[in-house]
């Protein structure tokens, strides 16, 4: 027994002693891991903590030198404010790169702070177009934009819904007003009418003064630009006022936490949402056993975007190597090359913005209680 301790004292020492040869890289996640949409914030992180782990399992060699990564969290909150003052934390910590924020609304103010800083970012969720539209060199995104996102929902809404009169609520967030407005460009291109345009907040709880106007509508299809910590409340109001239209959303609602959220309030094929990612036929092989692998770590089904995170961190750390340094001078111009990286969300390489390029989308409804996906769409 006396043996054992020593031996396992030992072993500790030894690889204690290990990892402290090993020259450490810093990679920082962001998200709001607080407030409302912190189940969101932790499913991100989660996706963060697995691809470090297996990264470090497997062990990373750059230019030449073993090193251990090492992801730095923080907690935007969603708050812009919060999120700038994270950045500067992040900057003056001279991190070698970042995978965040979740948010339009944090990742475009931080992502200023970030180019100062020549400290590359990768946002797994942030669809807001500005985010990359700003000819900042160290922005990136893995995920389809807003103009995809509500283009797509708002043609849907016409021509596969069969909507004509629509009414249009957003939280006046970037993300929610963004893609509100793309969708309401789309509606009125394929033929149908806005017949109402409401507004709320991403912190809002009660919607019966907007809900009660929207009625008098009479709306085919309710379409909210928001999070889904809006929606399912807004989806229980709905069915408590007798509002039976379709109801659609972008992916800050398509999440395994709006269908417990919404619970019996809403009725199969009632709810329709988009995810800004998605793969088909032999390639859900790799997500399904993502989702196998996130399930079992962390006893939680993936929310939306965790599979885009681990995908982030991945190419990060795939350019570190490839430059031979985690240095951002050196391995950005290698991660703005990066070309068909097989990733779990499918193959990704970026075009001259730091966007994904040919960007899919995963419609998907709510049926038996679940996320149902409909039709991937590039
Ligand atoms: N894309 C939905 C959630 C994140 C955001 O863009 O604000």
């Amino acid at each position: 027994m006396k043996m054992n301790t020593i031996a396992v004292a030992v072993l500790a020492l030894s690889s204690g002693f290990a990892m402290a040869q090993n020259a450490i890289v810093t990679i920082a996640h962001v998200g709001p891991t607080s407030g409302a949409i912190a189940h969101l914030g932790k499913d991100n992180e989660n996706g963060a903590i697995m691809a470090i782990e297996e990264l470090n399992a497997a062990g990373v060699t750059i230019g030449g030198k073993k090193v251990t990564l090492k992801l730095m969290t923080e907690d935007d909150a969603a708050d812009p404010k919060q999120g700038t003052a994270v950045a500067q934390k992040l900057a003056d910590a001279k991190v070698s790169g970042v995978v965040g924020h979740l948010n339009s609304g944090t990742s475009i103010p931080a992502s200023k702070i970030y180019s100062d800083a020549g400290i590359p970012q990768i946002s797994p969720s942030a669809t807001n177009p500005k985010y990359t539209r700003q000819g900042f060199k160290t922005t990136f995104r893995v995920v389809a934009d807003d103009t995809q996102l509500g283009g797509t929902l708002g043609k849907y809404a016409v021509a596969t819904l069969k909507g004509k009169s629509i009414a249009v609520i957003d939280d006046r967030t970037a993300y929610g007003q963004g893609v509100a407005e793309e969708f309401s460009k789309a509606v009125k291109a394929a033929g149908g009418s806005i017949v109402a345009t409401e507004y709320t907040t991403d912190k809002a709880t009660d919607f019966n003064a907007i809900l009660t106007t929207i009625k008098g509508k009479k709306p085919d299809v309710v379409f909210f630009g928001g999070m889904d910590a809006v929606a399912g409340p807004m989806l229980r109001q709905m069915k408590s006022l007798g509002i039976n239209a379709k109801f659609m959303g972008g992916d800050g609602i398509c999440s395994t936490e709006l269908v417990k959220l919404a619970g019996d309030a809403v009725s199969d094929n009632q709810v329709f949402c988009a995810e800004a990612g998605g793969v088909e036929g032999k390639a859900k092989v790799g997500m399904d056993a993502f989702k196998a692998k996130f399930k079992a770590k962390f006893n939680a089904d993936v929310q939306v975007y965790a599979p885009y995170v681990y995908d982030s961190v991945k190419i990060m750390v795939a350019a570190m190597v490839k430059a031979g340094s985690s240095d951002p001078a050196k391995y950005l111009p290698v991660l703005a090359a990066t070309k068909d990286f097989a990733g779990v969300t499918g193959p990704i390489s970026f075009d001259e913005k730091g966007d994904i390029k040919g960007g899919a989308l995963t419609l998907k409804t709510i049926k038996g209680g679940k996320l149902e996906e409909l039709a991937v769409i590039r």
